[in-house]
């Protein structure tokens, strides 16, 4: 029994916004309209990166189907849509002259997207660095700060005037530690200075950004990262402590560097020598204001004292029901960030939900796709959300991860993630059992029409 939606869109307030979410390289096909080679693209080619060695070079043809992918957003009944923009389709060498078909093609998106009443909200990067970039030391050339800030004006000049919203980089965490320090995501570095450069250039570039975008006269800028509820794995005060490092390094770094200008003092314990020269002379610019944050937030972490050098902590499985990506169901998480981030960060500022969804081992069975567990997931975490707005946090907005299976990165495209399910020999699109429950959830009434027009 696949179950319904409780938490519907009468349960929020009038102007709440809810949306479905994706990214460049997981979905459009990086091998179509020009697109220059990116780090994803090396990285998948060498072996033991990816399942499979798996790459976005097709995805889900997105370059081409996106108008019967934005259909699905409409009908689902969704107000906006997040999209990325590939920094390597624009500028296939990373600066210079752009590739005019990559522009066309978010020219064409952001058209199709109004033509629907849909609301475009842009991030500027998500993960796709252009392989000339990389090759001059990527995120840890403090150059990539001045490259993105020109990337953001070639693609705010031809699409910034009908964007709803934009967020600079998608998960800095990600890009940085990811990246850098553990070598699970492109470019696949396990080294620590390398990471304290990034983590501090991806805050530099964010900032610059933001500046630009601002002197460009936009509007609705906002910075998206990503938040695990951390928890002690035992009782001893050595789990307690590196807990703390490990939220500090997750969930405190970026957010801290924006809004209070200094780094937390558990991760200078570890990348303090490794950070670039002048590095404290940056937070006017890494604390450019920003109109609004997003939290992408899927699951809780435990974490337990480890031997080994800084940060010396590792993860324990939890016991709560997990995903298919093995990431405990833990809605509560939700709710606590909300309410953490405007108490220590953002205060009054606008907050999105600008991912949280889960994978699932969805299959196609008698035309239709059963996936009662992302149901009971969205509405859980729908559930957190009205408890966050209860207790007075200024939550805006709510966009699922994601609209269609797709890339999952390193982990290839078995982790499927999409309220449509996609075949990925023939490309077919099938609405799940999710995709139809949040549809019934989010119809407005005859009431509710009139409000928002
Ligand atoms: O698929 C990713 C996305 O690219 C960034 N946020 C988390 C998602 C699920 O892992």
């Amino acid at each position: 029994m696949t179950g319904r939606i409780g938490n519907t869109r009468a349960d929020f307030p009038a102007d709440f916004l809810f949306g479905a979410a994706t990214s460049a390289y997981q979905i459009e096909g990086h091998a179509f309209g020009g697109a220059g080679p990116c780090q994803w693209d090396s990285f998948a080619a060498t072996p033991g990166n990816v399942v499979r060695g798996e790459d976005g070079a097709r995805a889900c043809d997105h370059y081409h189907r996106y108008p019967e992918d934005l259909d699905l957003v409409k009908e689902g009944g969704f107000d906006c849509y997040r999209f990325s923009t590939s920094w390597a389709r624009i500028l296939p060498d990373g600066r210079g002259t752009p590739n005019a078909a990559g522009l066309d093609f978010y020219d064409r998106l952001t058209d199709a997207l109004l033509e629907r009443g849909l609301k475009p909200c842009v991030t500027l990067y998500h993960w796709e660095l252009p392989s000339a970039l990389r090759d001059m030391g990527g995120w840890q050339n403090r150059d990539i700060a001045g490259w993105f800030a020109d990337f953001a004006q070639i693609v705010m000049g031809r699409i910034g005037d009908r964007m709803y919203s934009a967020a600079t980089i998608n998960e800095p965490w990600c890009i940085a530690w990811l990246g850098h320090f553990s070598g699970d995501h492109a470019p696949g570095l396990r080294d620590i200075r390398a990471t304290a450069r990034a983590l501090h250039h991806v805050l530099l570039a964010h900032g610059r950004a933001v500046e630009t975008m601002r002197a460009m006269g936009i509007g609705n800028l906002g910075a998206v990262c990503n938040f695990e509820h951390v928890l002690p794995a035992g009782p001893t005060d050595a789990d307690a402590a590196a807990a703390d490092r490990y939220d500090a390094i997750f969930n405190r770094f970026f957010l801290s560097g924006m809004f209070h200008r200094r780094y937390p003092d558990q991760v200078l314990a570890g990348i303090g020598p490794y950070l670039p020269r002048g590095w404290q002379d940056d937070f006017v610019t890494i604390g450019a204001p920003v109109d609004w944050v997003g939290l992408n937030y899927y699951t809780c972490k435990r974490i337990a004292q480890a031997p080994g050098p800084w940060p010396a902590l590792t993860e324990v499985p939890g016991a709560l029901p997990k995903t298919a990506m093995g990431w405990e169901i833990h809605p509560e998480g939700l709710r606590y960030f909300l309410n953490r981030v405007r108490d220590e960060f953002t205060g009054d500022l606008p907050l999105f939900v600008t991912e949280n969804g889960m994978a699932g081992d969805d299959a196609i069975r008698a035309g239709r796709v059963d996936d009662a567990a992302r149901v009971a997931y969205l509405d859980a975490h729908l559930g957190a959300v009205r408890q966050a707005i209860a207790q007075g946090v200024p939550v805006r907005g709510y966009f699922v991860w994601s609209l269609l299976d797709n890339y999952e990165w390193a982990l290839g495209y078995d982790k499927r993630f999409g309220l449509v399910h996609v075949d990925f020999e023939t490309l077919q699109r099938v609405p799940k059992a999710s995709y139809h429950a949040l549809k019934q959830a989010l119809q407005r009434s005859a009431a509710q029409d009139v409000k928002v027009t």
